[in-house]
C-alpha cells in the first residue's frame, strides 16, 4: 500500500487532516505539540468512477483504493538542536512514498501559531535539510569505511558526496540540479527532502472563495518541484464526521463539491506515479493503483500473482465509455471491448477483465 507522511509546523491541522482521511480520532487541540506519538492510519479513497462503475454492476461489495498515511509530532526552527519535541519523530516518516507538507494559512487567534504558509514552508525545507544532512553524514561515514574493502559499495559514494555539498548549502535536495540517477541512488538512503512532496495549505472558511490568490505565492516558490493544493481542513474534517448524505449536502452546500479529500489523495497518486484501473461486477466492484506506465500483465499482478504468471491478454473498456453502454455484456456485444496483449500499457481509468491460465 502506498503511504504518504504528514510534516508541518505545530497547529498547522496535521491531525485534524489525518482524521479527515482515515476517519481516526487521534487528538487536535489549540495548543502546539498535541501530537506526541506517531499515529498511523489508512484512508479510503473516495473515487466517482468506482462508485458509477458500482451502481451500474449493482456490485455487492465496492472497494476502494487505500492509502496508509502517517501523523507525526510538529516540527519547530532549532528542531535539529532539539527546539520543541526535536526531530527524532521524523524517523516515522523515513520511509513513506511521498511527503504532504501541511502549511497553515486559517488565522485564528485561539490557535498560537503564524498563519503564514510561505513562512512555514522555509522553515520546514530548512529542518528537513538539516535532518537530511545529519543522517546522511553518519550513512557516509561507514560507506566511505565499507568501500576501503568492498569497491561495489563505492558507487554510490559521489551521489552521497554530492548530496552533502548540497545539503550542506540548505538546499533541500529535491531543489538541487542533482541528476535522476543520482537522486535514483540516493534512494535506499531514505532521505526526506529526496522524497516526491505535495503541500495542502491548510485555508481558512473565509479564503476558500479565493484559494488561487492564497496559493499563489507557495505555488511559485515550488515552481515545478510539488502541486500546492487549498483545503480547508476544518470544514473537512466537519464534513467527514457526517453521515454520507449530510456530508454531500455540506460540501456542495459549500461549493467544494466532492470535497477535497479525494483531491488529497489524487494528488499523492499523481507525485508518486500511480494510476487506477478499475474491475466490476455484480460481486464487487474495486480500484486498484499500479504504477504508471506498467504494461497489462504487471497490473495483472496487482490484482493477484497468478493473473500475472498464467497471463493470456486483458480485455479492456475505458469506464466512461462502459458506463454509457450500461453493462460488460451489452459493451462486448457492441464489440467494445479491445483485446490487449502483454505490452499494452494500462491507462488511468481502464476497466479491465484479466483472462489468464495457470
Ligand atoms: N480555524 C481553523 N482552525 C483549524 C483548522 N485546522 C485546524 N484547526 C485547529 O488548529 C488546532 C491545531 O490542529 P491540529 O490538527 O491539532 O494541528 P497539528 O498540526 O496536528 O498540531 P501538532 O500536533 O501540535 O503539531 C486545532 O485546534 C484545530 O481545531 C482550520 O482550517 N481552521
Ligand atoms: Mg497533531
Amino acid at each position: 500500500m502506498e503511504r504518504i507522511g504528514l510534516v508541518g509546523l505545530p497547529n498547522s491541522g496535521k491531525s485534524s487532516l489525518f482524521n479527515a482521511l482515515t476517519g481516526a480520532n487521534v487528538p487536535v487541540a489549540p495548543h502546539p505539540f498535541t501530537t506526541t506519538e506517531t499515529a498511523v492510519g489508512v484512508a479510503h479513497v473516495a473515487d466517482s468512477r468506482l462508485a458509477a462503475l458500482a451502481a451500474m454492476s449493482a456490485s455487492r461489495k465496492v472497494v476502494e483504493a487505500t492509502v496508509e498515511v502517517v501523523d507525526i509530532a510538529g516540527l519547530v526552527a532549532g528542531a535539529e538542536h532539539g527546539e520543541g519535541l526535536g526531530n527524532r519523530f521524523l524517523a516515522g516518516i523515513r520511509e513513506v512514498d511521498a511527503l504532504c507538507f501541511v502549511l497553515r494559512s486559517f488565522a485564528d487567534d485561539a490557535v498560537p501559531g503564524e498563519s503564514d504558509p510561505l513562512a512555514a514552508l522555509g522553515v520546514l525545507e530548512l529542518e528537513l535539510v538539516l535532518a537530511d544532512l545529519a543522517s546522511l553524514e553518519g550513512q557516509l561515514v561507514r560507506q566511505q569505511k565499507a568501500a576501503r574493502t568492498n569497491p561495489a559499495v563505492a558507487g554510490v559514494l559521489p551521489a552521497m558526496e554530492a548530496a552533502q555539498a548540497i545539503l550542506s548549502s540548505g538546499v533541500p535536495l529535491y531543489r538541487s540540479a542533482l541528476s535522476a540517477e543520482q537522486k535514483a541512488a540516493l534512494v535506499p538512503l531514505f532521505l526526506l527532502t529526496n522524497k516526491p512532496f505535495f503541500c495542502v495549505v491548510n485555508l481558512g472558511e473565509d479564503e476558500v472563495a479565493g484559494a488561487g490568490e492564497v496559493l499563489a505565492p507557495v505555488a511559485a516558490e515550488l515552481g515545478v518541484h510539488a502541486t500546492v493544493l487549498g483545503v480547508s481542513v476544518e470544514l473537512e474534517a466537519e464534513a467527514r464526521a457526517l453521515e454520507p448524505e449530510e456530508r454531500t449536502e455540506l460540501l456542495v452546500g459549500l461549493g467544494l463539491g466532492e470535497g477535497a479529500l479525494p483531491r488529497v489523495a489524487r494528488a499523492l497518486f499523481d507525485t508518486i506515479g500511480r494510476w487506477t484501473f478499475l474491475t466490476t461486477g455484480d460481486k464487487e466492484s474495486r480500484a486498484w493503483t499500479f504504477r504508471k506506465g506498467a504494461r497489462a500483465p504487471e497490473c495483472a499482478g496487482v490484482i493477484h500473482s497468478d493473473l500475472q504468471r498464467g497471463f493470456i491478454r486483458a480485455e479492456v473498456i475505458r469506464w466512461d465509455e462502459l458506463l454509457e453502454i450500461g453493462s460488460w455484456s451489452a459493451a462486448k456485444a457492441a464489440g467494445k471491448i479491445r483485446l490487449e496483449g502483454k505490452d499494452y500499457e494500462v491507462q488511468d481509468g481502464d476497466t479491465l477483465e484479466i483472462r489468464f491460465n495457470v
